[in-house]
This record gives C-alpha cells, structure tokens and sequence, in this order.
C-alpha cells in the first residue's frame, strides 16, 4: 500500500513514523476524490484497488481550445475506466460534470481525446470498476504537426475576432480582432511554431507570446501582403508549448493611418 496522505496535513500530529499506518486511520486519500493532486504532466504509474481505492484523481489545467489526449492502461485481471470532469464538478462518486470518458468491459486499455470549449481546471479520474492492480496514464497536451488554420476549433479565441473571406489567404479566410487586448492562445505539441498573418496598411503591432516570453512584431504594409511569416521559433523541448497573440492597439510607428487591427491566418507545428 502506497503512502496516503500528505507529510503536510500531519505536521504536529505524527510524533514518530509510519505514516502507512498514519493514512489507514484517517481512512482518506487525498487522491480519491476532487481536487485530486495536480497532474505533472507527460505519465504516472500507480495502483487502484475496486474494494479500498476505486478512485484516483488528477486536477489539470486546460486553456479554451486546448487538445488533450489522455491513455489508461492497467494490469490484466483489472477492469478499470477514465473519465474526465469539467471545472465545476464537485465528486467523481457520481456521473454528473462528465465530458469526456472511455469505459470498455473487462479491460483496462481506455483512451479519449478531449478539446476544451473554456479554460479551467478539469478532472482526469482513473477509476476501479474491478479488480485490483496496476496502472499507467499517459496525457498528451497540445496539436500536433501540422498546419491549422484560423477557423480551428484549437484556437482559443478571447475577445471578438471576426473570419474574413479572402481568396489571397491561406484556405480563403484569415480572423482579425479590432478589440484591444484581445488573445488567441494554441496549445501545442511539438518542437517548433510558425505562424502566419496578412499584412496591410490597416494593421498594427501583435505582440506574441511563446512560454510566457513576449515580443511585438508589426503587421503593417503599405500593399498587402499574404501568408507572411510573423513569428517562428525552432529547437523547442518536445512536448507542451503555448503560444499567444495579443493585440497591442499600436500602430507602426511608419504608419501614415491609424492601424486598427491585427490578424491570424494559419499556425504550423513542427514535430
Ligand atoms: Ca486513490
Ligand atoms: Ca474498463
Ligand atoms: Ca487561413
């Protein structure tokens, strides 16, 4: 039996050890039922029981927009099952808040792929139909390679963006904000971003965001221009990166008129 509970919660009632034993009395886990313990990322491998500890949950933090794919597998003879709660959910001892579940009789090999329609903090819960024994979940977080365009459903628009149909644009449409302060953030998976805009005499500064680090390009051009390269970065750590648009309301300082909007046309994400 794993430890239960937290060193933390028994500062000063623990004179000596064995914090086994310590868990058994106060016969709760810390981990049985929301909010969990904050998932880490990438995998973990421990263990369920259907008759003492059904229940393993794991807060994650999903930005609107956000892709997530999470796997289960557990040892032969289990049957265990994964589900996932949104951000208002109280107790995984009912179904209530479910928005994302794989559930197979007689196995423990359970998968689903989620996108989170806001930003919040969910629920990942590993759950002990029967049996008892090992497992391992795995969470993937982000798209992958590949090209997205602006109407993705994995971009996180904040704020009022309008589609714009244009035919120079890469697959017809790019989606512009005049709304100062304005985000979209992409949740990614991978080892490099590219991303792509229009650029006119209308547009402004951009100020883009990649793992918390911000700089400001200009979208401004005398002509238009399309499918212009913005922003890109290679040689990232594989795996999660955000990456954030953000409209300044600053004008190129060459600009003659007032710049009034900035653009997303597409996002690449290298593997
Ligand atoms: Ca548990
Ligand atoms: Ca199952
Ligand atoms: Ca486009």
């Amino acid at each position: 039996m794993r430890t239960t509970t937290k060193l933390s919660s028994l500062t000063g009632k623990v004179v000596t050890g064995g914090l086994v034993n310590a868990g058994r009395a106060v016969n709760f886990e810390v981990d049985s039922d929301i909010p969990g313990i904050t998932w880490k990322g990438g995998s973990i491998s421990t263990s369920l029981d259907a008759s003492k500890d059904k229940n393993d949950v794991y807060s994650i933090k999903l930005l609107k927009g956000e892709k997530v794919k999470a796997t289960l597998t557990g040892d032969s003879g289990t049957d265990f099952d994964l589900y996932l709660y949104n951000d208002t959910t109280k107790t995984v001892n009912s179904s209530n808040g479910i928005v994302a579940h794989s559930e197979i009789t007689n196995s423990s090999k359970e998968s689903f792929t989620f996108t989170a329609p806001k930003t919040g903090t969910y629920y990942l819960n590993a759950h002990a139909f029967s049996g008892a024994g090992k497992y391992t979940l795995s969470v993937t977080e982000g798209i992958g390679a590949g090209t997205y365009e602006n109407t993705s459903k994995y971009f996180g628009y904040e704020g009022t963006w309008n589609k714009i149909s244009d035919g120079s644009a890469s697959a017809s449409s790019y989606t512009s904000t005049n709304q100062t302060g304005t985000t979209v953030k992409i949740v990614f998976n991978g080892t490099g971003i590219s991303y792509k805009a229009i650029k006119n005499d209308k547009q402004g500064i951009v100020k883009v965001t990649l793992d918390g680090k911000s700089a400001n390009y200009s979208l401004h051009a005398a002509t238009p221009k399309y499918k212009e390269e913005i922003f890109s970065k290679t040689g990232l750590t594989a795996g999660k990166h955000v990456l954030s648009i953000e409209w300044t309301g600053q004008a190129d300082p060459v600009a003659r008129k007032t710049s009034t909007e900035v653009n997303v046309d597409s996002i690449s994400v290298l593997k």
